[in-house]
């Protein structure tokens, strides 16, 4: 298998998906068809499913939170953590998941793009999200206690903006990769190169010359924009592909 290198010279910037997450248990979207109980992922995962039906909406995250409490990080995971270890500050990890296996890990340089399962915020005010492990019962919607509204999941959903600071920061790291002078590698691990911004970041590596790599256990939507492709399980994969 080809081998990447992480040396002194190496910035390496890591995106994954859903796929990481499934030797752990948790099902990928793809793998679901797009689909929970019959409903596309994208009518639940949005603002306007949660103003129609937030009942529904909090049912699909509460059994996603306590589906993510009860598994652990796989193998998968744990590389990802030692080469944070072995970079230092020329490694950060930008995940689009938002089960906190990441964390769970042992991973410390990451940028949760699209929020987390285990964090609350008020939909009315602008009260800070707060870390949130409960598993709310069937049919209710919780509230804000500072101002009565309804409480949603810190999570961003499809026709949302993602946090500005969090692109931000991907781009600055990106800017110091490239210009290092050291080589500059990207990185997408179990994720179909579907969603957006996510799926373009191999497009803008690559104008700024960076080396590309995709490991993912089937064609990706993007795979024709990666110098190196890797088919194949991320928990597989990625323990041996660095030397
Ligand atoms: C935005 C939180 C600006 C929710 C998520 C038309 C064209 C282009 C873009 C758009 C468009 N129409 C709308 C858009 C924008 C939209 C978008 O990209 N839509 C897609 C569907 C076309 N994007 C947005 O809305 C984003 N915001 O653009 O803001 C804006 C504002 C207003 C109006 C317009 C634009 C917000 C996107 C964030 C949405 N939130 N997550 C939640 O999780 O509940 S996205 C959600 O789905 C996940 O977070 C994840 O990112 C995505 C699923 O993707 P993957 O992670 O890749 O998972 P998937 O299952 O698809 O693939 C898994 C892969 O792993 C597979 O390929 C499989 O082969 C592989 N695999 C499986 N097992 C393994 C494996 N690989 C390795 N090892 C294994 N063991
Ligand atoms: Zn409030």
């Amino acid at each position: 298998m080809d081998q990447l290198v992480l040396d002194s010279k190496t910035w390496l910037l890591v995106l994954t998906g859903a796929g990481v997450s499934a030797e752990s248990g948790v099902p990928t979207f793809r793998g679901m068809d797009g689909l929970w109980e019959n409903h596309p992922i994208e009518d639940v995962a949005s603002p306007q499913g949660f103003t129609k039906d937030p009942t529904l909406v909090w049912r699909f995250y509460s059994q996603r939170r306590a589906g993510a409490s009860a598994v652990k990080p796989n193998p998968g995971h744990d590389a990802l953590v030692a080469w944070e270890r072995h970079l230092g500050d020329r490694f950060l990890l930008a995940t689009q998941n938002v089960d906190g296996l990441h964390r769970r890990a042992g991973s410390q340089r990451v940028v949760e793009m699209h929020g987390n399962l285990f964090k609350t915020r008020c939909s009315k005010c602008s009260r800070a999200p707060f870390e949130d492990t409960t598993v709310y019962p069937e049919g209710t919607v919780p509230t804000c206690d500072s101002c009565g509204g309804r409480l949603r999941p810190h999570i961003v959903w499809f026709g949302e903006y993602l946090d500005p600071a969090d692109m931000q920061r991907i781009e600055d790291f990106a800017l110091r990769g490239s210009t290092s002078g050291g080589r500059f590698v990207f990185l997408a691990a179990g994720t179909s190169g579907l969603v957006y911004p996510a799926a373009g970041i191999v497009n803008h590596v690559s104008e700024a010359g960076g080396e590309t790599w995709l490991v993912n256990l089937d064609p990706a939507q993007n795979t024709s924009k990666f110098d190196n492709v890797i088919t194949g399980k991320s928990g597989e994969v990625l323990p041996k592909l660095a030397k």
